[in-house]
């Protein structure tokens, strides 16, 4: 853990935003409504925000628990900007720019805290002027958070249950966890007051009907495709491309590859590949499909290894075509 000393004298009299990643989710959220009770216990005035969309989750919790944020801030009105969850300018959609003019000022104080992997791109390697408090073996930012807060004495029941609710979203419920994570769980539920069932209930996925109606196509349309025994699974979609594929992948395959497109609009292709076989043949979603498919069909292409989305204006056909034809290529080069 980065040992960067959390200091509050600093921030007195200093109006702070207090600022998640576009989409916000769970610990995203809860992590900045953390600091928002700490800093207000301490005096100190700061806003909750945005950049300009919240998930389904996020937006139930902060509904239920009277957390108020604002959408699109402007960041040059703070005189502190924290960021939690993130440490990418790609991850502020709208703000990113906004925020590469404040780290080349350099007369805003920035604080990230994050649990994710700092990538060349990030935001701390950006910025002369930040301090970050990042950790890559806290499970969540609210894990992290209360590494930081926990031992403060204003660390209340409300802070203690906002860390459980971004530790049980980020683990997948425990799927994942350390002796640490769950010490702080349980430290934190003990403190939080609130039943293991009431934590659980605020990571619960509420899918829309819409999108479990388009799961249900995305299944009954797929069609199963065997390369050198690796199960790639290819289907079709308007809308819901990459919850569909992450599910189809849940279904068995190695690779799910969901393309489809909006009325006379953009043709989104949404892949996934399994991580086993990932591992195994050093497959990587971004180098091997995407971008060689960004070569032939131009596009924008985004992602990561695992999970990764192509969007363009080619017809889908020809699209779903040049990604099979990628895809089977690896497979047999490799020799898989
Ligand atoms: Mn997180």
């Amino acid at each position: 853990m980065q040992k960067a000393s959390f200091s509050i004298p600093k921030l007195k009299g200093k109006n702070i935003l207090l600022l998640t990643h576009e989409n916000a989710d769970l610990d995203s959220l809860a992590s900045a409504a953390m600091m928002h009770i700490y800093l207000k216990s301490k005096k100190i005035k700061s806003t909750l925000a945005v950049p300009s969309h919240i998930n389904e989750q996020a937006l139930h919790f902060a509904y239920e628990n009277k957390i108020s944020f604002m959408l699109q801030p402007n960041l040059a009105e703070y005189d502190a900007v924290m960021l939690f969850d993130l440490n990418d300018f790609h991850q502020l959609g709208l703000l990113s720019s906004q925020m590469r003019g404040l780290c080349n000022n350099r007369c805003q104080e920035i604080m990230v805290f994050d649990h994710h992997e700092p990538k060349k791109e990030s935001i701390s390697c950006a910025s002369k002027s930040f301090k970050a408090f990042t950790s890559t073996s806290a499970v969540s930012t609210t894990h992290l958070l209360y590494s930081i807060l926990g031992k403060d004495k204003s660390f209340n029941p409300k802070m203690a249950f906002f860390a459980c609710v971004g530790m049980i979203e980020d683990t997948g419920r425990f799927l994942v966890g350390s002796a640490d994570s769950f010490r702080a769980f349980s430290d934190c539920l003990s403190r939080s007051k609130k039943t293991y069932a009431e934590i659980l209930s605020f990571a619960k996925h509420i899918i829309p009907e819409a999108e479990r109606v388009a799961f249900l196509k995305a299944a009954q349309r797929a069609e199963i495709i065997d390369i050198n025994d690796i199960i790639v699974v290819s289907s079709n979609l308007s809308f819901y491309q990459s919850s569909a594929a992450t599910k189809l992948l849940e279904f068995g395959a190695q690779i799910t590859l969901v393309c489809g497109s909006e009325r006379g609009g953009v043709t989104t292709l949404a892949a996934r590949a399994e991580s086993a076989f990932k591992e195994k043949y050093n497959f990587n979603l971004m180098r091997d499909l995407m971008l060689p498919l960004q070569d032939k069909l131009g596009g924008n292409p985004g992602g990561h290894s695992g999970a990764a989305i192509w969007k363009g204006s080619a017809d889908e056909k020809i699209v779903m075509e040049e990604a099979l034809l990628l895809v089977k290529a690896f497979i047999i080069v490799k020799g898989v």
